[in-house]
């Protein structure tokens, strides 16, 4: 991956080589840690700004609630030492993974008397699937039943589902994964929502069993914002395979439209207008160059 010279770790910058944690870390053995993936961007200004910093520092606090994670820091806090790393590192555009972890001093389930570390991290991130569009192949292990887990909360442990299902589809030479829910409906990627486009409507799988993506709600307002209809609803593998267009979602993947799911191939296999639409309206968005917009953005 590319480094960058500076972590923080704990209310200090330290060298990125240096950010390091104990075999014996809580988090490392049980999955106890919580996370964000937030993307910064080189606006159409020349400056660097932060795509909805606030609603992914929420979501953190809200993933740290889940594991009764007690962090020293307020939200605001947290905020500013992100814009700091970006600018400490002099980086234009990229990832930020801040990390909140029970670390060292316990072992055994209960995570009380281990310590809560807390890291932000940047680096350069390209393009997250490496596909302009993808193939897509429908898992056999299906994503988290709501009731194992808060599956709203981005958890560490949460992945292992998602690395198993990625797995297996690259093994099968497809790009990327496809979970159902506990009752074999559409519920997102191991790392985005899904959406389809049928009769030009947009339709994404409802709240319930999926992570609630940024981007999902960031689509959810443009699409609304251009007159295009958003159905939040029980979405079906066959309606999947049927739809006119498909595309996936997340801060990583941004929007990737989707060209074949197990052997169906969606529409003509060219990504569609809805999708081209709405992919190059993000962009805008990302890049500053839409002023409605303009509050998405932190410009570090
Ligand atoms: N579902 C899951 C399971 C998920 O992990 C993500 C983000 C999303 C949906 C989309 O959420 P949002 O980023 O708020 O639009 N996945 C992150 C982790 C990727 C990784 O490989 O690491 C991400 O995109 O940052």
């Amino acid at each position: 991956m590319d480094k960058v010279d500076l972590i923080w770790m704990n209310g200090d910058f330290i060298p990125w080589d240096k950010a390091k944690v104990h075999v014996l870390s809580h988090s490392l053995h049980y999955g106890s840690g919580v996370f964000e993936g937030i993307r910064f961007y080189e606006t159409v200004s020349g400056k660097t700004a932060v795509f909805r910093l606030k609603e992914h520092v929420e979501r953190l606090y809200f993933s740290a609630e889940t594991l009764e994670m007690e962090i020293p820091y307020k939200k605001e806090e947290i905020e500013n030492v992100i814009l700091d790393t970006i600018r400490r590192n002099n980086v234009k555009a990229g990832y930020i993974r801040p990390i909140i972890f029970y670390g060292y001093g316990k072992m055994g389930l209960n995570p009380k008397g281990a310590d809560l570390d807390i890291c932000i991290a940047v680096w350069p991130w390209g393009s997250y699937l490496g596909e302009d569009m993808v193939k897509v192949k429908t898992s056999s292990v299906m994503r988290i039943h709501p009731r194992s887990s808060e599956t709203k909360a981005k958890i560490t442990g949460h992945y292992a589902n998602s690395i198993q299902a990625h797995q297996e589809a690259v093994n099968a030479g497809f790009n990327e994964a496809l979970l159902l829910d506990f009752e074999g409906n559409v519920a997102e990627g191991p790392g985005e929502n899904i959406f389809i486009v049928k009769d030009n409507k947009l339709i994404t799988p409802s709240e319930g069993n999926i992570l609630i993506g940024i981007t999902r709600d960031s689509i959810f307002r443009i699409a609304k914002d251009n007159n295009i209809e958003v159905i939040e609803k029980k979405l079906s593998l066959d309606e999947l395979k049927h739809a006119d267009e498909a595309f996936f979602t997340g801060t990583a993947a941004e929007v990737t439209p989707i060209k074949q799911i197990d052997e169906s191939i969606i529409g003509d296999g060219e990504a569609g207008p809805i999708t081209i639409k709405l992919k190059t309206l993000f962009e805008d968005a990302i890049h500053g160059k839409i002023d409605e917009y303009s509050e998405w953005l932190t410009y570090v």
